[in-house]
């Protein structure tokens, strides 16, 4: 196994994965920021090596740096966690020509699935189904014109280059398509320096349903479920489960099986994460794959019990996958809330110095989180500041739990978003189930 490690990223992740490198034997380095240096990630590793100033784009974004101190700190493998550098291509590949190991899957897969028209081909070859929409970039407004005509209002025009939501229009009608078509491009042209778009049926009201795939170098892929994550904000998730809970055992199997068929036809070695639509009739449509860990992948490790951090670590290594498909039960229900020190009505950011930290505990309670008492939370970095994942016997067991959990969070000094979720809780749509990617936008809460 790898003697030492370095963690290229901060917060609740560095240490989650901190965690798992502990429970292997495996040395850590950590990085971080000037502002970072009494973040718990850089005192609970092994060591931990300052890599720049505070601004993301002079410190974790820096691939001299984080590279350099690999190098100084004599680390094997450097593990990305997710944003930041972890579905850099490039960064992969610089890796790699450095003797280092990057815990991901090959530059070769982050750039194709980072490429979402390429994804989508690559995908259907595979025999995954996908809306109706374009092969290829789509160049001109006539020829969008044409093809929105073929499937039919509304579509959904896409950047290639997007993912997440940015540079995304949805349009229904003819008349609307000139604007927003030349927004969208332009868009994509600003944010990612490629204006190249494609164009989709769009599906209303869907449920955004994703599978956590595993892979290894030895041919071998598995699936552990999938997650609902349909409660979002601005493509912004704010809680996930597992299972997802409308789906019946013969389109979970499909749904599931697909996924490993996509991740196997395009030889993926790591954890990774195939999106889907899900529509109202449970028809699924991929939408794309995440070649990371991802944040909510705490509620797949609570109902499969296994470590997705330790089983990426093993098999970027080298290791051989330790379970078989057969060896994956899905026990329970888990639900994650994202916390958030932002205003809970306006979800403006909110940080500053925390002023009393009681989290919560007992059965079926995990809390994945940096964050201590009088810590200060940096206005530099993400608002996130820990994640709270129940697991219990049934989904309304778990939300009864999640209740609970919540109540006994106390976190003073900052606003954070605990109410609205306490909120979310409390649904009646919630706890029947009757979400979509809309909920929050229609739902007064
Ligand atoms: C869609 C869609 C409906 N139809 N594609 C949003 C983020 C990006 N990954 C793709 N997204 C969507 N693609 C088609 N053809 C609706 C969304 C969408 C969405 C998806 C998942 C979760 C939240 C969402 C919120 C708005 C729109």
């Amino acid at each position: 196994m790898f003697k030492k490690i370095l963690i290229a990223n901060r917060g609740e992740i560095a240490l989650r994965i901190i965690r798992a490198c502990k429970e292997l034997g495996i040395r850590t380095v950590a990085v971080h920021s000037d502002a970072d240096a009494d973040s718990l990630h850089a005192k609970i590793a092994d060591e931990s090596i300052c890599i720049g100033r505070a601004p993301s784009s002079e410190s974790y974004l820096n691939m001299k740096a984080i590279i350099s101190a690999a190098e100084v700190t004599d680390a094997e493998a450097i593990h990305p966690g997710y944003g930041f550098l972890a579905e850099n291509a490039e960064f992969a590949e610089i890796c790699q020509n450095c003797g280092l190991t990057f815990i991901g899957p090959t530059p070769e897969n982050i750039r194709l699935m980072g490429d979402k028209i390429a994804a989508r081909q690559s995908v259907v070859q595979a025999g995954v189904p996908i809306l109706p929409g374009t092969k290829e970039n789509v160049p001109s407004v006539d020829e969008a014109q044409k093809i929105a005509e073929q499937i039919g209002f509304p579509v959904i025009v896409k950047a290639t280059a997007g993912g997440g939501g940015k540079g995304m229009k949805v349009v229904h009608s003819p008349a609307s398509l000139p604007n927003l078509f030349a927004t969208a491009r332009a868009e994509a042209r600003s944010s990612f320096g490629n204006p190249d778009v494609y164009i989709e049926k769009f599906c209303e009201k869907p449920r955004h349903v994703e599978v956590q795939i595993l892979g290894d170098k030895h041919g071998n892929v598995i699936h552990l479920g999938e997650r609902d994550c349909s409660i979002q904000r601005r493509h912004q998730k704010l809680i996930e489960e597992a299972p997802c809970p409308v789906l019946n055992a013969s389109t979970r199997k499909k749904l599931c099986d697909c996924a490993v068929g996509a991740a196997q036809a395009i030889g993926y070695t790591s954890a990774g994460t195939m999106e889907f639509l899900l529509d109202s009739s449970n028809n699924f449509y991929f939408m794309e794959m995440n070649t990371r860990v991802q944040v909510e992948h705490p509620v797949t490790e609570m109902v499969t019990g296994i470590d997705i951090i330790k089983e990426q670590i093993r098999s970027a290594y080298g290791e051989p996958l330790r379970y078989k498909q057969k060896d994956v039960k899905i026990r329970g229900h888990a639900i994650e809330c994202r916390i958030n020190a932002e205003d809970p009505e306006r979800f403006s950011p909110s940080p500053g110095k925390i002023d009393g930290y009681h989290p919560p505990g007992g059965l079926g309670v995990r809390i994945d989180s940096a964050v201590y008492d009088q810590y200060t939370v940096l206005p530099y970095y993400d608002s996130m500041i820990a994640k709270l994942i129940v697991h219990a016997d049934t989904r309304i067991e778990a939300i009864k739990r999640m209740e609970r959990a919540l109540d006994e969070f106390i976190i003073g000094g900052i606003k954070t978003t605990i109410e609205f979720h306490q909120r979310i809780m409390c649904n009646k749509d919630f706890i029947d189930g009757d979400i979509d990617t809309g909920f929050l936008e229609r739902t007064k809460l």
